[in-house]
């Protein structure tokens, strides 16, 4: 039985990744970090099986990491652990550096003074952010890279450091290009998580208003669920190489808040430009229901939401996955992304109203002594 250990397994893509790797037979290793509240909301499922085992630990702490890593000897490593929020790293850049990108030296490091550096294979979580002020689109393998934020800045010394490690000590270690995917677990304030919650509330009576920031920024978004796939076929790849994967279509933030309204059942029309640029309901799918929302503006831009640097042009072209992994970029298309999306939003902000209405008639119940 083949061990992983998962850095980042509480994570969108670490939930994922871990269902995989226990369907192909793995055992599945995760590192997490102590928290005061319950964190484990992804992962929760999986806890109990007998594949699958959580070792407390934190990225910025060497000790941990090496602990861990001469615990449980892994086959395959994948260091999906990182402060992924792209605005959060401009108000945070010290803490990002450390964890996305001196994380992955001490992940490297510990590998090789754990005596594994001819055994175990190494995942990188790189990303298209690396691209930034892009420089050709679509981006490729050999496109450039220009960063153009802390979070992208860091991402690229892991980015080389992998390369070093490989090069230096002939450690099979690789970096996914990965370009943005989403999912029904997508942290909620990522833009397309942002929108489609915001969709369902709106459409619910439960929220007025969403406020974004940039709508023309571009992005290459596909599925979270097909993308983990990718991550384990590079490491069964013959030789350690670097991938991009993306789907090869990109789509604006407005488009996606359109699609995702649409699912919710209602029509936007755009009206005005840049900061003055606002998203109309013009009309709806149950006038009963929601049909006093017909004329409300139901988006506006924040300038909050902006970032100092913009990444606006983000388009991968996947070929070399394609050819070398068989992996398949259309599996999940933008469209049934969105809906897949809204479905699960418009059912949890349903399911929660519902569990509110009960612990509140269970407060009046236990008040007026109908229940004790
Ligand atoms: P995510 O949902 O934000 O998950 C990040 C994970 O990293 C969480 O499990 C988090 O743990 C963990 N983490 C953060 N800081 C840590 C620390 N100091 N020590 C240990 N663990 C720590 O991110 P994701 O979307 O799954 O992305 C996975 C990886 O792929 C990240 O490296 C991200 O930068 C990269 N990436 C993502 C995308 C995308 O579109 N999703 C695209 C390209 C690259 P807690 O739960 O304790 O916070
Ligand atoms: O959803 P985002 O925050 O994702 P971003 O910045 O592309 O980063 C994500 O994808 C990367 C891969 O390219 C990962 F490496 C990274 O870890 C993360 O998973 O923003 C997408 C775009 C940006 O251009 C942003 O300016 O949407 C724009 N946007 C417009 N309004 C917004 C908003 N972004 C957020 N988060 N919130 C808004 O209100």
């Amino acid at each position: 039985m083949k061990k992983a250990l998962i850095t980042g397994i509480t994570g969108q893509d670490g939930s994922y990744l871990s269902e995989f790797l226990i369907g192909k037979g793995y055992e599945v290793h995760g590192i997490i970090r102590r928290s005061s509240v319950d964190f484990r909301e992804r992962i929760a499922h999986l806890e109990g099986h007998r594949h699958f085992h959580l070792h407390y630990g934190d990225m910025g702490d060497t000790l941990s990491i090496i602990q861990v890593v001469g615990k449980v000897q892994p086959d395959e490593i994948y260091n999906l652990a990182a402060q992924s929020h792209v605005q959060v790293s401009f108000d945070s850049p010290e803490y990002t550096a450390n964890v996305d990108a001196t994380g992955v030296l001490r992940i490297l490091e510990a590998v090789r003074q754990c005596g594994l550096e001819q055994h175990c294979r190494i995942y990188q979580a790189s990303t298209s952010e690396l691209y930034g002020r892009v420089e050709e689109v679509p981006q490729n393998e050999d496109t450039p890279f220009h960063p153009y934020s802390p979070y992208a800045v860091a991402k690229l010394y892991g980015y080389w450091i992998v390369k070093e490690y490989r090069e230096a000590y002939h450690m099979f270690c690789c970096n996914g290009i990965l370009f943005n995917h989403e999912s029904e677990r997508r942290g909620e304030t990522f833009v397309t998580r942002k929108i489609t919650l915001a969709a369902a509330r709106i459409r619910q009576g439960r929220q007025e208003k969403l406020y974004l920031g940039n709508l023309s920024s571009l992005r290459d978004w596909g599925y979270a669920k097909d993308y983990v796939e990718c991550m384990w076929l590079i490491l069964q790849h013959d030789k350690p190489e670097d991938f991009v994967i993306a789907t090869g279509q990109q789509h604006t933030v407005r488009e996606f808040c359109e699609r995702a309204f649409h699912y919710a059942g209602l029509k936007l029309r755009w009206e005005g430009e840049g900061a003055d640029e606002k998203g109309i309901c013009e009309a709806v799918d149950d006038t009963t229901a929601c049909g006093h929302l017909v004329g409300k503006t139901l988006v506006e831009v924040s300038p909050d939401f902006y970032r100092p640097t913009d990444v606006v042009n983000l388009l991968g072209d996947p070929a070399k996955a394609q050819r070398l992994l068989g992996w398949n970029p259309e599996k999940t298309s933008f469209d049934q992304l969105v809906k897949l999306m809204v479905e699960n939003d418009m059912a949890k902000i349903a399911s929660d109203d519902a569990a509110a209405r009960v612990r509140c008639n269970l407060a009046e119940y236990l008040e007026k002594g109908i229940v004790k």
